[in-house]
């Protein structure tokens, strides 16, 4: 493939409403986009580090240097041999960065795909048509808020709710969401890392409410921290943050670590290390669902993608762009009975508008080639 222009680019979409996590609170989606011209077709990447690195050792203007300074010339490197394929391998001497190289294999994929006629689903191995979506509550000022805010949710239609816990917000919100909402709620919690390996007895106070699971309750490089945590509370542990690569996933499994996966592609380099991911969970017998990393329609039509693989058994944070956004970049993703449909265009079988693009963009800058 060959590419004769990259752009990065950067958007600052407002949230409908803030989003609160045990690291930090988020007002606005500030994405970087990378945009990859070939003479065939264009790709569209979204980078889905955050202003700030909190979740992630990543940011958003990091990545934005990185991807120029030290990915685009290896990839560039490739000459004819560049496809998706290749991109990962081109950019495995450089340490880290995965949401980055994530981003910018996206956009070749994006642009390969679009070129060949073939959706993101139909490469990926998608096995549905729609996929079963849940949503992310942030930690909210107070319980009738959170009541509130879970009730139009449920209205909405949505499948699972994921509440934000952390030490001080965690057994009174469940407790209460499962009071009101009644016991056929599925109902999990994610603490993003809030927890040590001394809350073990606290957080099997969660156990009596009937979660289907805890997400990351310990320290990202902790993986012995749930193995032992595992052992102590009956909710079952899904890992994150902890999940970098396919190998790391089939590590955690055997170690007892987690018995579920939230997966993201930006988390792990990219929607086809992501697939291994799903791969060696599917063969351990250990579930999955998509994670979220608030993206714009673009990233959004990628994760439905991936979560129409056949092992992706439990509700996703594929939310519709209406969760997110009073407008979004593409054409919004709307739920019907719960579920989001999967693109079948080709490619991300979606399109930024461009009047939305020129709303949104508070930067965009050409990669010299
Ligand atoms: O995209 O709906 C979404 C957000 C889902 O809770 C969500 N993501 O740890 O799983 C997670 C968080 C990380 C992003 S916080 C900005
Ligand atoms: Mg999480």
């Amino acid at each position: 493939m060959k590419i004769t222009a990259i752009e990065l680019r950067r958007v600052e979409i407002p949230l409908v409403s803030p989003f609160r996590t045990s690291f930090g609170t988020d007002t606005v989606r500030d994405a970087l986009l990378v945009r990859v011209v070939t003479p065939d077709a264009e790709g569209w990447g979204e980078c889905v580090a955050d202003r700030a690195p909190l979740y992630s050792a990543e940011w958003a203007d990091g990545a934005e240097q990185v991807i120029r300074r030290f990915l685009v010339p290896r990839i560039l490197a490739l000459g004819d041999a560049l496809d998706a394929e290749a991109v990962a391998p081109a950019l495995a001497d450089v340490e880290g960065h995965p949401m980055a190289k994530g981003a910018l294999e996206m956009a070749v994929l994006d642009a390969e795909l679009r070129a060949a006629g073939v959706s993101f689903g139909t490469f990926l191995g998608a096995t549905r048509d729609a996929v079963d979506c849940g949503v992310s509550v942030g930690i909210q000022d107070d319980l009738g808020r959170l009541l509130d805010t879970v009730d139009g949710y449920l209205a909405d239609g949505y499948r699972r709710v994921k509440l934000k816990i952390e030490p001080g917000n965690d057994i009174a919100p469940v407790r209460a969401v499962r009071e009101r909402f009644g016991d056929d709620l599925v109902l999990q919690v994610d603490a993003n890392a809030a927890y040590g390996r001394a809350d073990g007895e606290h957080l099997a106070g969660l156990d009596p409410f009937g979660l289907l699971l805890i997400e990351q309750p310990l320290a990202p490089d902790d993986i012995v921290g749930h193995a032992r945590l595992a052992q102590v509370v009956r909710t079952p542990i899904c890992l994150d943050e902890s999940i970098v690569s396919a190998r790391g996933a089939a590590d955690a499994i055997e170690l007892g670590a987690c018995s579920i996966v939230n997966i993201k592609a930006g988390r792990v380099g990219g929607y086809l290390e992501a697939r291994r991911v799903h791969d060696v969970c599917a063969a351990r017998g250990v579930p999955v669902w998509c994670g979220g990393m608030l993206e714009t329609g673009l990233g959004r039509a990628a994760n439905v993608a991936l979560a129409a693989l056949p092992n992706f058994t439990l509700p996703g944070d594929t939310s519709a762009s209406a969760r997110y956004f009073a407008r979004d970049l593409t054409a919004p993703f709307v739920l019907d009975d719960g579920r989001l449909a999967v693109p079948t265009g080709p490619g991300l079988g979606v399109d930024p508008d461009p009047d939305a693009l020129a709303a949104f963009t508070t930067r965009v800058e050409a990669v010299e080639l």
